[in-house]
């Protein structure tokens, strides 16, 4: 009789204890699904990024940004000590059979559970004011921030792209007469 009732008990316990675990799985698994606890930076990945290498002036840095989370993302600023200034740009069409980079309004957006790929003739971080030459095989350290404050930081590797320079943004690259960037090189 004392034993059955200890067995009873017993079962009793554990079926609580299988509850309870039941209970903090289920907890568990709502936490996951839902990554809006996770800063921007814990979601974004760079990938194969370089860095144009030039003597001075502007130069622009490249890569594929990734997002791993459920939501878009915002680059809302990127910075390196090497320029006096970096801006994120894009490439339009100037409305007279050529193309033209202007700053992209609010930053660049990686879309939820994709990427996007910063190229030559497309979006790119634009560093202005080269503090020094940037050279072939050097590491430039680069920090962007996205729109929840959070930060990531990368090195790029620069790359000789001479070939290929006219390009991209043709007419806004090396030269006086840059409207778009008009103050920003004394
Ligand atoms: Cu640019």
């Amino acid at each position: 009789m004392a034993i059955r009732r200890i067995s009873a008990r017993r079962l009793t316990r554990s079926a609580a204890v299988a509850a309870a675990a039941l209970l903090t799985v289920t907890a568990l698994a709502a936490c996951g699904s839902d990554d809006a606890s996770s800063s921007d930076a814990d979601a974004v990945t760079i990938s194969d990024q370089w860095v144009k290498a030039a003597d001075s002036g502007m130069t622009a840095a490249f890569g594929k940004l990734h997002n791993s989370a459920d939501r878009d993302i915002r680059v809302v600023s990127a910075h390196t000590d090497d320029a006096g200034s970096t801006e994120m740009h894009e490439v339009v069409d100037n409305g007279t059979g050529g193309t033209t980079m202007r700053q992209k309004d609010g930053g660049f957006v990686i879309p939820a559970k994709g990427e996007i790929d910063l190229v030559p003739g497309g979006e790119h971080f634009m560093l202005m004011q080269l503090k020094k030459p940037i050279t072939t095989g050097q590491n430039v350290a680069f920090s962007i921030r996205f729109e929840d404050g959070s930060t990531m930081k990368f090195d790029a590797l620069a790359r000789d792209f001479d070939g290929n320079q006219e390009n991209y943004a043709p007419g806004e690259h090396g030269g006086d007469d840059m409207p778009d960037h008009s103050g920003s090189h004394q």
